[in-house]
């Protein structure tokens, strides 16, 4: 039967990662985490491309900028923290929707790393603590999804 598996190397890939400056103390902690995990997978710093956006709702759109230039994925980190208005829905849910869009009408795999928390203590338990970091995880779909999409190009895009 046939299956289909991402491998998780980073080696002679290209990826890109747009993370916002909002709530910065967080978002920093999640990059930190993502460029780590695509070392430690045989990436090469020189082969990835950081892109700083104003907040989470530029996200999206600079997902699309990326997605024309060859990344193997591009990686998305942000964090949205509920506040006491109705704001905090509106940005968790346009980025969430904005970046599904742009994967699908770009054929560009994308990994979202967005933190989206009531609280900025459930935002540290995501970025390294008891839920580990999202970063991390985002990183580590990126390369399986990236690996995974390559078995389902045509011959003639296809890597190796
Ligand atoms: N941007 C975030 O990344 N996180 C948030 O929690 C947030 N809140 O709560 O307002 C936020 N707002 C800014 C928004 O993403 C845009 O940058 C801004 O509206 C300018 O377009």
């Amino acid at each position: 039967m046939p299956t289909h598996l991402g491998q998780l190397s980073a080696k002679g890939k290209r990826f890109g990662i747009v993370v916002s400056r909002f709530n910065e103390f967080i978002t920093r902690r999640l990059l930190l985490s993502a460029v780590e995990t695509l070392k430690q997978a045989g990436g090469d710093e020189a082969a990835l491309d950081i892109v700083w956006v104003p907040g989470a709702l530029e996200i999206p759109y600079f997902c699309q900028k990326l997605s024309r230039k060859k990344y193997d994925a591009i990686i998305a980190l942000g964090c949205v923290l509920r506040g006491d208005t109705y704001h905090f829905e509106c940005v968790s849910n346009e980025v969430t929707r904005g970046i599904s869009q742009v994967a699908l009408e770009t054929g560009v795999p994308i990994a979202s790393g967005i933190i989206t928390a009531d609280t900025l203590e459930q935002a540290i338990d995501r970025t390294g603590l008891k839920a580990g970091n999202k970063g991390a995880h985002a990183a580590l779909a990126a390369l399986e999804i990236s690996d995974l999409s390559q078995n389902f190009e045509s011959p003639q895009r296809r890597k190796s």
